[in-house]
């Protein structure tokens, strides 16, 4: 595709297309998207962040997608939502709003060498690409990497497991980018982690039985969520506490980026609920990135009105 109007938003891509529809998007329109490069994967890889901006120094929204690698449809809809930002922004008057006063950073490809590993050689490949000193498997689970009840019950200290949580906190470039980013940008209000699959909308925390303090609100809020997702295609989410909802787990992005102060703090897991699993058919991207566009601007008004 020579733009971005014509790359195929119902198949799936590869790294190199991703980029490169990054780059174009970019490229044509220079007042709103920027590309910032946060680090560098283990293989040096570049870890990209489109940021959507009208203005200087204002609060921040952020979103990644895939940074568990084999969870395509999270990348194909992290492209779906660049391109819908920049159609909707001076047309639809409540994401202008939104973009007015609040930066949008978007990371689509989160753990790039896990992405291209599962074009190449594994299309189950869910971890980092990091070698383990001392163990012939390969890879870190990016979402047991978090210094957030690191090592704790739900996660493991085996590196051939997929929930190996590293040598310790923040050992994945993948994640000590994000990290920083995070704190150096010191007022990002919202921080939504896209995985798949399961349709859950969960929130902190996930390594303690504890309530966040906010508890409330975040469940009011993701059953608001949920219901406006529901609403166009009928797809049933689950909602609450990841601990309650799923599963113990430690060390997971949400929990650090609550704990950082940041109180909107969600992981959603898009379709299905099993009948395709990660292997969602590419005529459900575009369906599943627009219900969950909808979710995605529950949170982010709400945020504006906070
Ligand atoms: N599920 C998540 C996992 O990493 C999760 C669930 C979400 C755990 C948020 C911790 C925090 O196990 C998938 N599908 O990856
Ligand atoms: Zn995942």
């Amino acid at each position: 595709p020579k733009s971005t109007d014509d790359f195929v938003y119902t198949a799936y891509h590869n790294l190199s297309e991703i980029y490169s529809f990054i780059n174009m998007l970019v490229a044509e329109n220079r007042k709103l998207v920027s590309k910032i490069v946060i680090g560098r994967s283990y293989k040096k890889r570049p870890l990209n962040v489109l940021k959507f901006s009208t203005g200087a120094n204002r609060p921040g929204i952020w979103i990644d997608t895939g940074i568990h690698s084999r969870e395509w449809v999270t990348q194909a809809s992290g492209t779906w939502f660049a391109k819908k930002i920049v159609k909707d922004y001076k047309r639809d008057p409540v994401l202008t709003d939104i973009l007015n006063n609040y930066d949008i950073f978007l990371e689509i490809v989160t753990n790039p060498d896990g992405f291209a590993f599962t074009h190449s050689k594994n299309r189950m490949w869910r971890k980092t690409r990091k070698p383990n000193p001392g163990s012939k498997c390969v890879g870190v689970d990016p979402n047991r990497n978090w210094d957030a009840g690191f090592g704790g019950a739900g996660s493991s200290g085996n590196p051939c497991s997929e929930t190996y949580r590293g040598p310790r906190a923040n050992s994945e470039s993948e994640v000590k980018a994000i990290v920083d980013f995070v704190k150096s940008h010191g007022k990002l209000k919202a921080f939504v982690s896209i995985h798949s699959y399961s349709q859950m909308l969960l929130y902190p925390y996930g390594y303690t039985r504890t309530p966040a303090k906010d508890n409330a609100e975040l469940n009011v809020l993701a059953k608001r969520t949920v219901s406006a997702l529901q609403s166009l295609y009928n797809t049933r989410y689950r909602y609450g506490s990841i601990i309650t909802t799923i599963y113990q787990a430690s060390g997971g992005t949400i929990d650090w980026t609550y704990n950082q102060g940041i109180k909107y703090s969600y992981t959603f897991e898009l379709r299905d609920t099993g009948t395709y699993g990660f292997l969602l058919p590419a005529d459900q991207i575009v369906p599943t990135a627009e219900e969950t566009w909808l979710a995605l601007m529950t949170i982010m008004k709400h945020t504006r009105k906070d």
